[in-house]
């Protein structure tokens, strides 16, 4: 069993024999069992906590030894770090979110040379530095959804800005594209003023929000498109005396957005299932590892969750949600 303790073990040994050969990634561990590291944007932000929970679930039924680490607060510098340890340990496969799409692009193509399998999910790297991006709905889907959303809330007409998470996550910058572009075709009244980026932290989206009701006094709504940013805005709102006035809604987990949606503060979360997220990573990694996911095919058995599509090379896990007042009590995540 290639277990953490055996595998941080093996690494120390490789380290004091001083022969300095890692493990190859891909080698068969002496029980056949598969060890996936999975990587979050950001291990303090719930979202992945969720994610996690759902990769675990999938790693037992698989019998899969998972090792999850990830920087404490968004830092492309230390995901690339992290990446490089796992070659070093000589795992089977990574799965990734990734934070900076070109930055960590290198350090996964040097893992796919290792023979070490890599698959991106929630925020993709550059094609050839992975097999499969699990992806949490199209971006067309997002984007559209968020800005018609937004539209309907402002009576379609009228200013709003936008809270990203960073400029150089590839979901964001998709996400944004197609917010922009369903803006230009089908809200001709509405303008976007500003987007600020928050670096997927809630204080400091909340700081944004505020300069941003003062920067923009006739401001209609906040469209906050990361998790963290929908709470942070909420606040702001709230603090600034313009519940309802200035309108909230974002990608956001329904747990950390209960009270401002019952109180009127925020009035759209839109999400999907975070924790089958997760668990459709793990399925996709672990059938990549079993080479019984191989480019080209077009549909994946994963688990609880059944044949799920594969479009190209993206394994979409289905259609983003709205939570409202009316349903959000139904969502524990
Ligand atoms: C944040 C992250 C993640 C994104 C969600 C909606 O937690 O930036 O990448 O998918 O928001």
């Amino acid at each position: 069993m290639k277990t953490l303790t055996s595998l941080g073990l093996a690494f120390v040994f490789t380290l004091l024999a001083g022969c300095g050969k890692a493990p190859s990634g891909g080698d068969a561990p002496a029980d056949g069992k598969l060890t996936i590291a999975f990587l979050p944007k950001s291990k303090g932000n719930q979202y992945f906590v969720t994610c996690e929970k759902g990769a675990r679930a999938a790693a037992n039924e698989l019998g899969v030894e998972l090792l999850f680490d990830g920087p404490t607060n968004t830092d492309p510098a230390k995901q690339n770090e992290i990446v490089e340890n796992w070659i070093t340990l000589g795992v089977d496969a990574i799965a990734a979110a990734c934070e900076n799409k070109e930055g960590i692009s290198t350090a996964l193509k040097k893992a796919q040379a290792k023979g070490i399998k890599v698959i991106t999910y929630d925020s993709d790297a550059n094609a050839d530095a992975r097999s499969f991006f699990v992806n949490q709905a199209t971006a067309q889907g997002i984007g559209e959804t968020l800005m018609d959303t937004a539209a309907q809330l402002c009576g379609d007409e009228g200013e709003f800005a936008i809270i990203t998470a960073t400029l150089t996550a590839a979901n964001m910058g998709e996400w944004r594209k197609h917010i922009e572009a369903r803006l230009a075709a089908k809200h001709p009244k509405m303008k976007l003023v500003d987007t600020k980026p928050c670096d997927d932290q809630k204080d400091k989206a909340q700081q944004e929000a505020t300069n941003l009701l003062s920067a923009y006094p006739n401001l209609k709504c906040i469209m906050a498109i990361c998790s963290p940013a929908v709470p942070g805005a909420a606040e702001a709102v709230k603090q600034a005396g313009k519940a309802g006035a200035v309108k909230v809604l974002g990608l956001g987990l329904p747990s950390e957005n209960r009270q401002y949606v019952k109180d009127g503060v925020t009035q759209a979360v839109i999400l999907w299932k975070v924790e089958d997220l997760g668990y459709l990573t793990i399925q996709a990694t672990h059938a990549l590892a079993k080479g019984t996911l191989k480019p080209g095919d077009k549909s994946l058995k994963a688990g609880r969750l059944g044949d799920m599509p594969i479009e190209g090379d993206a394994i979409v896990l289905g259609k983003p949600f709205v939570f409202t007042k009316d349903n959000i009590d139904q969502f524990e995540f």
